[in-house]
């Protein structure tokens, strides 16, 4: 019998950042525990953490590279599987040109810095992930208003925090783990909620704003108008950093007025202005702003108004605000992704870069013209690519177009943990190594001012870190690479002075933080404060102001179509078992999460007979799905709110039931309902209808 290894390392089962304590014995995992020295969690995990045994051991995990031979799959060995791959590449490089291959991954999992250099090297400038709807757009947005990312600052104690449209405890996103806001919280702060839907936060909050799906740029500027009416921002920051002042506040003047966005959001005004007052006049006040509010119409608008309350208000970069960390002087991941390899050609044969010029920027493209351009062959045609960590058919809008896409195109790619309904769509499976299974340099794409080590605690079958995938894809292809992963991460490392082997020890490394940057250099923008009036979107033709656009599938745009679809579907609830399509094949979370779930209110089930658990149809103009109805009077009668990512792991066919209850059959890829400058995909607003689905009356009440 073997004795008992302790290994400190950095989960990544979200988008990771909790230090972790993980036993090994006999070169095996035997257990996990939070890791109480860690800057990030403090000692705590979630549930998906703690369940990374169950996945990492997991009796379907694919342990060895696979190729598909006459539509079955069969094992090979990783040297033939990679070279299928860049035999592949070459000639449709030789045929096409570099822009017909593709790159994909989806959120964020920690190796976007080897994507990035694997696709620059490729010379390809379709890219594809989750950012065109997700963090990236954020991130995109502010940049053009502000410069850089402003992260509320838990650690500086905010005496208020408002909670835009995010659920720290259970998503844990980005920057943050819960345990920060929860810190804050505990230590006083006073706290705004703004959320369609009731929950933990909601029940404590000073305020909540319970306010219709889609609607949060009209909000913050329904906020803005009680600012400027009352005079509640600071004047010489206004007058000294903010570009276009004047501007703005005609426009919310005249066409944001409190009745009118009474009428937009559904939130009472005397309620809207109450809440503007505390967030302009307790100081600091940080937002922690989420997700929803980017996967719609407003993506941009939104954050650049959330932006502007912070500036106006004299919250940006001030302690307990919204804040510009410092990064620890490692190189950064834009260095290690080499954009400048990427020519100014191919950066313009960018599929829709010319219309969504911002997501362009960003170096994404919105999925959409992915699928158009594998389908129609135009403006060119997409012949092969890989997707890393993504499972598109469940996670991205529209999923019957999607597998249509995916089934015509000519040869494809996937590294991941289990052969999920995307995967098996595919020619080469290429088996991934969970956060035990690598060495990184953890974080250093995030706005925390952190950088952590990940260590290697197991290896499994043969299983490759993705890094490693890069690596050895990327040098095959004829690319500049380090020789080994750890290699890589000494050149990440070198600025600083610490080796790989004193980083494993320290654990994480910090920057040094420094408030109010701007009032010795102004803001990373053109003209150096913060801008408002946006001269970017101008020089593209666009409205330099933030406005709110109505969501193109609602009530109000479509009265014709909610005739027959008359529910707003608010589609993407995420609960703690799960992150997206994950994990519905491990035991301990699947035992406490067995089916998908539909939210009604009671008023609205009655009317439709559905009853507590029953099965419900949901429908949209695009498909239908089922899910059980749970009854929820913290929701409003005139919205549904859905589970995303369900398939089935249980379902042994090639289809795994990608079809059954997945939301994304029914959600938009449109282009008149993308973001018209960032392309971000409407998945959490759209018109539904629901009834019970009669057909499996059996299984109802069982
Ligand atoms: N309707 C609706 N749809 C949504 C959302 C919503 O709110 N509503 N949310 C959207 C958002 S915000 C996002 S970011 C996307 C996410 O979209 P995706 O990133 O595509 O979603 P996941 O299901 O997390 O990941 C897909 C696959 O990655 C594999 N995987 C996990 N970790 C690794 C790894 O380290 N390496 C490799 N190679 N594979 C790994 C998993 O096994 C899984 O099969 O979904 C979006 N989809
Ligand atoms: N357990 C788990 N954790 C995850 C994920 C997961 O799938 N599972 N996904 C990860 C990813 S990629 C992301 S992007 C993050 C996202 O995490 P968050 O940014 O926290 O977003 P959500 O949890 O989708 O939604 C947060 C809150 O917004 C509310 N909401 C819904 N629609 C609207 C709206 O239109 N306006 C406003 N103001 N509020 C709205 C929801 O009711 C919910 O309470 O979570 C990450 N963490
Ligand atoms: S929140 Fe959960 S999944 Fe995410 S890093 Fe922490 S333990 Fe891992
Ligand atoms: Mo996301």
């Amino acid at each position: 019998m073997g004795s008992i290894k302790k290994v400190r390392t950095v989960c990544r089962g979200c988008h990771g950042g909790c230090g972790v304590i993980a036993s090994v014995k006999d070169g095996k995992v035997v257990k996990i525990e939070g890791d109480p020295s860690s800057p990030i969690s403090h000692g705590t995990m979630c549930s998906k953490g703690l369940a990374i045994t169950q996945i990492a051991y997991h009796p379907d995990r694919i342990l060895y590279p696979m190729k598909k031979v006459s539509g079955k799959w069969e094992r090979t060995s990783w040297d033939e599987a990679l070279d299928i791959i860049t035999n592949k590449f070459k000639k449709v490089i030789e045929e096409y040109g570099p822009e017909s291959l593709f790159i994909g991954q989806g959120t964020g999992r920690d190796y976007e810095s080897y994507f990035s250099r694997f696709g620059n090297l490729l010379g390809t400038p379709n890219v594809l992930t989750a950012g065109h709807m997700c963090y990236l757009s954020r991130i995109g947005a502010s940049l053009i208003t502000c410069g850089r990312f402003p992260v509320c600052d838990y650690a500086g104690e905010p005496k208020l925090i408002v909670l835009w449209g995010v659920n720290p405890l259970w998503s844990n996103p980005d920057e943050y783990k819960g345990v920060s806001f929860w810190r804050a919280y505990k230590k006083g702060a006073k706290l705004i909620v703004i959320d369609p839907r009731k929950n933990f936060y909601t029940k404590r909050a000073d305020i909540w704003l319970q306010l219709r799906p889609g609607t949060d740029a009209a909000l913050a500027l329904g906020f803005f108008n009680v600012i400027i009416e009352e005079g509640l921002y600071d004047r010489d920051f206004v007058a000294n950093y903010i570009h276009g002042w004047d501007a703005f506040s005609d426009r919310v003047r005249k066409d944001y007025p409190l009745n009118k966005v009474q009428e937009i959001t559904w939130v009472d005004k005397d309620i809207i202005r109450e809440a503007a007052r505390m967030y302009a006049t307790t100081k600091p006040a940080g937002i922690h702003w989420g997700v929803p509010t980017e996967q719609n119409i407003n993506c941009t608008d939104f954050t650049r108004t959330a932006v502007g309350l912070m500036a106006a208000t004299s919250n940006l970069d001030a302690p307990g605000g919204n804040v510009f960390y410092v990064p620890p002087p490692v190189r950064t991941v834009s260095q290690f992704s080499c954009h400048e390899a990427l020519t100014p050609e191919q950066k313009k044969k960018r599929l829709g870069g010319e219309q969504y010029k911002l997501g362009a920027r960003m170096t994404f493209i919105t999925p959409r013209v992915a699928w158009d351009a594998i389908i129609t062959g135009k403006p060119y045609p997409l012949k092969a690519g890989i997707f890393v960590g993504t499972n598109p058919l469940i996670t991205e809008a529209n999923a019957n177009y999607i597998h249509k896409a995916l089934t015509k195109l000519e040869f494809f790619a996937v590294a991941d943990f289990f052969m999920t309904p995307t995967a098996e769509l595919a020619d080469i499976f290429l088996p991934a190594g969970t956060w035990l299974e690598q060495n990184h340099m953890a974080e250093n794409w995030k706005f925390h001012g952190y950088v952590l080590a990940r260590q290697k605690v197991v290896e499994i079958g043969e299983c490759w870190q993705d890094h490693k995938i890069f690596l050895e894809l990327g040098k095959r292809m004829g690319q500049q690479w380090w020789p080994t992963v750890e290699d890589a991460i000494e050149w990440l490392l070198e600025p600083t002075g610490v080796t790989w082997e004193e980083f494993k020890e320290k654990g994480y490394l910090k920057g040094d933080m420094e408030y109010y940057k701007y009032r010795k250099k102004g803001f990373s923008t053109p003209t150096k404060k913060v801008e408002l009036y946006s001269t970017v979107l101008e020089s593209w033709g666009r409205d330099p102001l933030p406005k709110y656009t109505e969501i193109p599938e609602s009530p109000v745009s479509r009265p014709d179509l909610a005739e027959r679809y008359p529910y707003i579907l608010n589609a993407g609830l995420r609960t703690p078992m799960f992150f997206h399509s994950e994990n519905r094949q491990v035991p301990w979370l699947r035992e406490m999460k067995p089916d998908p779930i539909v939210e009604i209110n009671p008023d609205t089930a009655k009317k439709h007979g559905i009853r507590e658990s029953d099965w419900v149809w949901i429908e949209s103009p695009r498909g239908r799905v089922r899910q059980r109805a749970r009854l929820n009077d913290g929701i409003d009668p005139r919205v549904v709110v859905a589970e995303h990512g369900w398939w089935f792991p249980e379902i042994k066919d090639e289809g795994h039931g990608w079809d059954i209850a997945n939301i994304n059959i029914l959600t938009d890829d449109s282009h008149e309902s993308m973001d018209p400058v960032m392309g971000a995909t409407n998945l959490r607003v759209l018109l539904c209808n629901i009834y019970r689905c009669e057909e499996i009356e059996g299984v109802n009440h069982e």
